[in-house]
């Protein structure tokens, strides 16, 4: 039986979302984008819960195998579209197409269930090196949120060195993941209004550029309604996100997904959800903490929507 009391295996999840398409034919569809280094598919569902909807979203989480706050969190919100009573989050679900990717990194996530609870790039075997001296990581594996094509390895924040866990791979898109990522983007990019990629930890709400601090063409949009986002969520529990471009509010970063997107589809608002909490736990966040995250990033998601629907 699934639920958000606990934290769920890449088995379980998917499981998870077969059955949602069985239980709402008319709504939910599942596919595959593509499929892990290690062969596993990477699978998508698709909600639409209005016919005449034309807006498009996408929500993706586990880039980072051993965030697992980050699945818990997309899984949770997927089901509330599905079952919520709550008029404002019904109508605001209603007028997007959600696309979610709830385990981009399905090999990554699997390690950190049975090997390794601290593994965060993919499982890509590197050129033969001697990590065992470096505590920072392991050889294994190509950090995803560094391999995508935008500004790969411009300046600072990603490693050229396989043992790094911030290692960008040998060139962009060198990992099966990210290119499945990228052939799904080829369907749905151009109609792309909103992308949110959830990881952990720290609270911030970070927005496009990670190799710069210069303002992109919306800054504006993107910090007010990052701004409002983060006051929504901490209307809820009391939880503070900090907002901010992501090099400014984070650190200097390149190869994101979430740069990759902005930049090649122009999206209108991308963010970087970096879930609870703000150090204590770090990534592992206590499963008694995964529905008030939930909950409080969810009533983030009627900001989100009203905004797209406002200006258009
Ligand atoms: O470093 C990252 O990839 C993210 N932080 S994490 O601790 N979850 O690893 C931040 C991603 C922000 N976006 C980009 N760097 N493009
Ligand atoms: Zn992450």
């Amino acid at each position: 039986e699934f639920n958000w009391t606990s934290y769920h295996n890449y088995d379980v999840v998917y499981a998870w979302l077969d059955s949602l398409a069985e239980l709402y034919p008319k709504n939910v569809t599942t596919f595959i984008a593509g499929y892990s280094h290690l062969g596993l598919p990477i699978k998508g569902i698709r909600i639409q819960l209005k016919e005449n909807a034309t807006r498009v979203a996408l929500i993706d989480s586990a880039l980072h195998a051993r965030e697992w706050i980050s699945v818990a969190t997309s899984t949770y919100i997927a089901n509330e579209f599905l079952t919520t009573k709550n008029e404002t989050l019904k109508a605001a679900a209603a007028e997007i197409i959600w696309y979610m990717l709830p385990i981009v990194n399905p090999d990554g996530y699997n390690y950190t269930f049975f090997v390794d609870r601290l593994h965060r790039k993919n499982l890509q075997i590197n050129a033969t090196v001697n990590c065992s001296s470096y505590t920072g990581g392991n050889g294994i594996g190509i950090d995803l949120n560094r391999n995508f094509a935008y500004q790969w390895m411009a300046n600072g924040g990603a490693s050229d060195w396989p043992c790094s866990t911030q290692y960008a791979g040998p060139y962009p898109f060198s990992s099966p993941e990210a290119r499945a990522f990228r052939s799904f983007l080829e369907g749905i990019g151009k109609n792309l209004q909103l992308y949110l990629t959830f990881h952990s930890y720290g609270q911030y709400i970070l927005f496009p550029y990670g190799h710069t601090v210069n303002p992109i063409d919306n800054y504006y949009e993107q910090y007010t309604v990052g701004r409002m986002a983060a006051d929504a969520i901490e209307s809820y529990y009391g939880k503070k996100y900090i907002v901010g471009n992501i090099a400014e509010g984070v650190y200097l970063s390149t190869g994101g997904s979430d740069d990759w997107i902005k930049y090649t589809y122009q999206t209108r608002l991308v963010f970087c959800y970096e879930l609870r909490d703000d150090g204590y736990y770090t990534f592992l966040l206590p499963p008694d903490q995964i529905i008030p995250t939930a909950q409080e990033v969810l009533a983030s998601i009627p900001v989100l929507v009203q905004q797209l629907i406002r200006f258009d």
